[in-house]
C-alpha cells in the first residue's frame, strides 16, 4: 500500500513535468508559425494589388484601330502587332502573293479569305499568337507571330 502511494506521487510528478515541457515547446512552435504566415500573406496581397492596378493604368483604349496584314510567300508583313486593351480592333487579310489565312486562336479570329476581315474587342491582355491558316506551302509553319495587347 506504502508502495502504491508512492508510485503514484512519481507518475503524477512526471505527467505533470511533461505536460508541462509539452505545452512550452508547442506554444513557441504555434507563435512561429503564426507570424510565418502573416508575413507570407502581406507580400502575395502587396503583389497582386499593384499588378492589377499597374494593367489597369496602363490600358487606355476602347478606340477603334484598323490594320491590314499583307501576307506573301512566306511572311506576314508585320510579325508584330499593338493594340490598346479594349480597342475594337479590324484586321483585313491581304494576300499580296501566294494564298494565305490569318488566325488569332485566342481572339476566335480566322480570315481564310482574300481582302477577308475580323473584328473583334481585344479584351485580353498579353501576348497572343497569331498564324497563317491556310496550308500554303513549304514556308506555312514560319508563317506566325504575335498581338501584343497592352
Ligand atoms: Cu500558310
Amino acid at each position: 500500500m506504502k508502495i502504491n502511494k508512492l508510485l503514484m506521487i512519481a507518475a503524477l510528478a512526471v505527467t505533470v513535468m511533461g505536460t508541462a515541457a509539452g505545452c512550452g515547446s508547442s506554444s513557441d512552435k504555434n507563435n512561429n508559425n503564426a507570424n510565418t504566415g502573416a508575413t507570407n500573406n502581406a507580400g502575395t496581397n502587396a503583389g497582386t494589388n499593384a499588378g492589377t492596378n499597374a494593367g489597369n493604368n496602363a490600358a487606355g483604349g476602347g478606340g477603334s484601330k484598323a490594320i491590314t496584314i499583307k501576307a506573301k510567300n512566306f511572311e506576314f508583313d508585320q510579325p508584330e502587332i499593338r493594340v490598346k486593351q479594349g480597342d475594337k480592333v479590324t484586321i483585313t487579310l491581304n494576300n499580296a502573293e501566294g494564298f494565305h489565312g490569318f488566325a488569332i486562336p485566342d481572339y476566335n479570329v480566322d480570315i481564310k479569305e482574300n481582302n477577308g476581315t475580323a473584328t473583334f474587342t481585344a479584351d485580353k491582355a498579353g501576348e497572343h499568337e497569331f498564324h497563317c491558316s491556310v496550308v500554303c506551302g513549304a514556308g506555312h509553319s514560319k508563317m506566325v507571330g504575335k498581338i501584343i495587347v497592352e
